[in-house]
């Protein structure tokens, strides 16, 4: 079997959206070199030619450039056969699993996600109380419904599905 590409992790650990790589990485236990970047100043000229929206994460597998949290993560998934990150297998199961979870995903940003930043920024208490109330009652209505079968992990999955990697990186700032 051939030797996987070599990974380069362009990252932050302060990212949320970076944390979804880590997860990913983690997951599927691949070995990689981690580059932090350091957003709060400007983004060299080399790293905005690696991603020139200058944003991280980005990752460097042997000469491709993927880039995007979301793509990276699923991209992993998809680049080695039988991982537990239900890749695209052409299986009629798998393409519901994976359409479940792309919907669980969506329905977070669609619907709960809005009042999350603006709860951060609030201004007083009692407006992120009232914020964070409204997250959590979203929670509850819309997310909750999804989990019926969840246990421990999505769909009764024993081990973190990619509905956890794209998800866990707002718990992980919680
Ligand atoms: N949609 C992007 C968002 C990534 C993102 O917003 N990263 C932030 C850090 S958490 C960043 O790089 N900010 C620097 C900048 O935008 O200049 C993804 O999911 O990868």
């Amino acid at each position: 079997m051939e030797d996987p590409a070599p990974i380069v992790f362009y990252t932050n650990r302060n990212c949320p959206w970076a944390h979804r790589a880590h997860i990913a990485l983690a997951e599927m236990g691949l070995c990689y070199k981690e580059v932090h970047i350091d957003y709060s100043v400007p983004r060299t000229r080399e790293y905005l030619q690696i991603n020139p929206r200058g944003q991280v994460p980005t990752l460097v597998y042997g000469t491709q450039i993927i880039r995007e949290s979301a793509i990276v993560a699923q991209f992993l998934a998809d680049s080695v056969p039988s991982t537990h990150l239900t890749p695209r297998t052409g299986e009629p199961e798998d393409a519901v699993m994976r359409a479940q979870m792309a919907y669980f995903v969506e329905t977070y940003f669609a619907r709960v996600n809005k009042y999350y930043y603006p709860a951060i920024a609030a201004q007083t208490e009692v407006e992120a109380d009232a914020l964070g109330v409204q997250f959590n009652d979203a929670v509850c209505a819309e997310m909750e419904p999804l989990l019926q079968d969840a246990g421990p992990f999505f769909g009764g999955s024993k081990q973190l599905t990619m509905a956890e990697v794209r998800q866990l990186h707002t718990v992980s700032v919680c």
